[in-house]
């Protein structure tokens, strides 16, 4: 299969994929043994909402950017969404952090301690407040909840705490905003994570309404976890809300996505392009969670997104028909075969052609590298506390 000949609804549709990435991937991260600073790194919001401009501005795919609350607040955040609109992108979803701040060691919303549940529901309504004056439409939700030994707090107590707070968060959105719940499997609580699997947050999604839906972080999950069955699961049941892609060797590395298994991005997109879940309309938010602890910022988020778009580009190249009639007949190595021949397309030139008719260089990585920009950020960038989320 060549890929240049790919058809005018698969070129389309690569024209219209939307990937949200995230503010704190421009910061200074590391891991809890040493953050490595980096020269030009933003100091404020602003300055990664430009970061993240400059990413969308190569691939011509990434318009929004999601922020991560306290990290990125400011005093008057309709400025802030307006500050992004000029630099050509949106806000997308607000990321709550209920996970740094010393009251929360027994837990946020699960906590024994009332006071401090509440404390942790304010957070989140705030977070809707922000969501009000961006124009977000997503709330997204991910809990570092859990115990570490056995006997320690009441696991059931525990998941009723978590539906209240819950229950109370969904009340207070909007009809068009959502609330998108993300699980995961450990760390930091070692022995119980209250929200550890897409089957836990399924359920609370269930309780609540349409509007919550599971979002899927690529990281999240035990080795060797099937997670295409569960992007397949969740499209059917309409619960996909968003994903967090990244790649992991261990654990949640956090690493680029499709940086570990290319392939594993690929059956993942297949089971979108199935569903017919890539239009923006279908309501998936495709949106990366990586830290660039030792590679440059900027060109790694770039570097994520082409390599999402590869997986794409391939996945929409998959010939469904012959899928269909290889599966329909028994024929295991036939249908096993449609897909590996998608997946072995080189989509490289099919994607340079697409950027050069979009007036894209059809190389963003090295367009950037010629840009100059990384120079003038660490010219321009001195004085002041570069971001990070202070490991
Ligand atoms: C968590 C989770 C959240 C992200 C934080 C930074 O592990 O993946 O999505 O906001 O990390
Ligand atoms: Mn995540």
């Amino acid at each position: 299969m060549t890929a240049t000949a790919a058809s005018p609804e698969v070129r389309a549709a690569l024209r219209g994929q939307q990937i949200e990435v995230p503010s704190w991937a421009y910061g200074n991260s590391g891991t809890r043994f040493k953050v490595f600073a980096q020269p030009g790194v933003p100091r404020t919001p602003e300055e990664k909402i430009a970061d993240a401009a400059q990413v969308h501005a190569y691939t011509g795919i990434a318009p929004i950017v999601s922020l991560h609350i306290p990290w990125d607040r400011v005093e008057d955040y309709a400025k802030l969404a307006a500050h992004a609109a000029d630099l050509g992108v949106r806000i997308g979803a607000i990321n709550a952090n209920v996970f740094q701040d010393d009251d929360y060691r027994l837990g946020s919303v699960t906590n024994p301690d009332p006071r401090i549940r509440r404390k942790a529901l304010d957070h989140l309504l705030e977070c809707v407040d922000i969501m009000d004056a961006t124009g977000s439409r997503d709330l997204k939700l991910w809990f570092s909840d859990g115990t570490n030994y056995p006997g320690q707090d009441d696991i059931r107590a525990r998941q009723d705490r978590l539906a209240e707070a819950l229950a109370a968060t969904y009340q207070r959105i909007g009809e068009h905003q959502r609330i998108l719940l993300e699980y995961k499997l450990f760390e930091p609580a070692f022995y119980v994570t209250d929200v550890p699997d897409w089957g836990t947050a399924y359920a609370h999604c269930l309780k609540l309404g349409e509007r919550a839906q599971v979002v899927i972080d690529t990281g999240h999950h035990a080795p060797g976890t099937n997670i295409e069955f569960i992007v397949a699961f969740l499209l059917r049941e309409g619960r996909l809300g968003a994903f967090d892609f990244n790649s992991r060797f261990y654990a949640d590395d956090d690493l680029m996505v499709g940086a570990a298994d290319p392939f594993q991005l690929f059956r993942i997109m297949h089971e979108i392009v199935r569903a017919d879940a890539l239009r923006v309309e279908s309501g998936v938010n495709f949106m990366l969670d990586q830290c660039h602890n030792i590679e440059p910022k900027i060109p790694g988020q770039i570097r994520s997104v082409l390599n999402v778009q590869e997986a794409t580009a391939k996945a929409l190249l998959v010939d469904a028909d012959a899928l269909a009639a290889a599966q329909a007949a028994g024929d295991v190595l036939g249908a096993n075969a449609v897909l590996m021949d998608a997946y072995n397309t080189d989509v490289r030139p099919l994607l340079r052609e697409i950027r050069t008719e979009q007036g894209l260089d059809p190389d963003p990585m090295a367009a950037y590298a010629r840009s100059g920009y990384a120079g003038k950020i660490a010219a321009d960038r001195v004085g002041g506390q570069q971001a990070g989320w202070g490991a």
